[in-house]
């Protein structure tokens, strides 16, 4: 039910970070996996990093906000690998800048990144996955589909767009088998939130590192690997009546009031 033997899969921003424990993830279950970045060096790291792991997987620079390129990349791949039977839009960046300091450039570029692509990508995926009878599209929402924080008002306004993205896409095409729903991670312990990790001169831990860790019952941050069964669920068919769904996984952050005041 969950074997993805015989599946194709494109997850974008796969050469590190969520994105790679995710491909790494549905590679173990049997799956082809196809990433991107956005340059040479990071895919190249990538794919040092996957051969290290005995998996082949296949590497591609493709900048994901332009829509020329992404065609051009499906394309690509659905010659040399077959359909896209399976898609996860991870690839994301964040501002964090208080929202009346953030430019129009600033704003624009999140969403950009982070909403326009994935309709960029969808849409350059839709049209093979219903010849072939269905497909599953995967998208990486946030906390922030959910819940504000002071400093990531274009992030936010992204990741809840993205949400709704997601509820459209399972409704417009869940008639042709293509099922599509979103993972919220939670706060996970990668490059992009390393800097609301970093010690403080003092050696003490970093005030909003501490304040995650009391506000997830689960008491920890993350882990990249945490996504690992999540995303397996959401490619297999083990979720074929799963449609338009956001599963967060956050270590119940989305259920939780904070730790009390002792
Ligand atoms: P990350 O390590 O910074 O990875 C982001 C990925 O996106 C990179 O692989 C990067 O590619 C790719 N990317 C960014 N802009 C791109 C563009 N224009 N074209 C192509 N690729 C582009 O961050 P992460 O923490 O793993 O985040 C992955 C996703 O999870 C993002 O959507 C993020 O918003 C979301 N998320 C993260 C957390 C968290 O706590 N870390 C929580 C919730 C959601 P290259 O660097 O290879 O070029
Ligand atoms: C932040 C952002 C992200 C989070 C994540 C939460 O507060 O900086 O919310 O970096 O890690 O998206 O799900």
């Amino acid at each position: 039910m969950f074997s993805l033997k015989g599946k194709v899969a494109l997850v974008t921003g796969g050469a590190h970070g969520i994105g790679y424990a995710m491909a790494k993830a549905l590679a173990g279950a049997g799956a082809t996996v196809a990433f991107n970045s956005s340059n040479e060096q990071s895919c190249q790291e990538g794919l040092k990093n996957y051969r290290a792991e005995g998996i082949e997987a296949h590497g591609y620079v493709c900048d994901v906000t332009d829509e020329t390129a992404v065609q051009e990349m499906v394309k690509k791949i659905e010659s040399e690998l077959g359909t896209i039977n399976v898609l996860v839009n991870n690839a994301g960046i964040i501002k964090r800048i208080p929202m009346c300091e953030t430019s129009v450039e600033d704003f624009s570029k999140v969403i950009s990144v982070d909403l326009v692509a994935p309709f960029i990508v969808s849409k350059a995926v839709i049209p093979a996955m219903i010849k072939n009878g269905g497909g599953k599209i995967i998208n990486v929402c946030s906390m922030m589909s959910e819940l504000g924080r002071e400093t990531v008002s274009a992030y936010a306004a992204a990741k809840g767009g993205l949400k709704m993205l997601t509820k459209n896409i399972a409704s417009e095409y869940g008639a042709y088998n293509i099922q599509c729903n979103g993972i919220g991670p939670g706060y996970i312990a990668t490059p992009q939130t390393a800097p609301l990790r970093e010690r403080q001169e003092d050696g003490s831990r970093h005030p909003f590192d501490s304040f995650i860790v009391s506000k997830t019952p689960a008491s920890r941050w993350g882990e990249p690997a945490d996504l690992a069964g999540p995303v397996v669920f959401l490619a297999s068919s083990a979720s074929n009546f799963v449609n338009g769904h956001i599963l967060y996984v956050d270590g119940g952050i989305l259920a939780y009031i904070g730790k009390q005041p002792k």
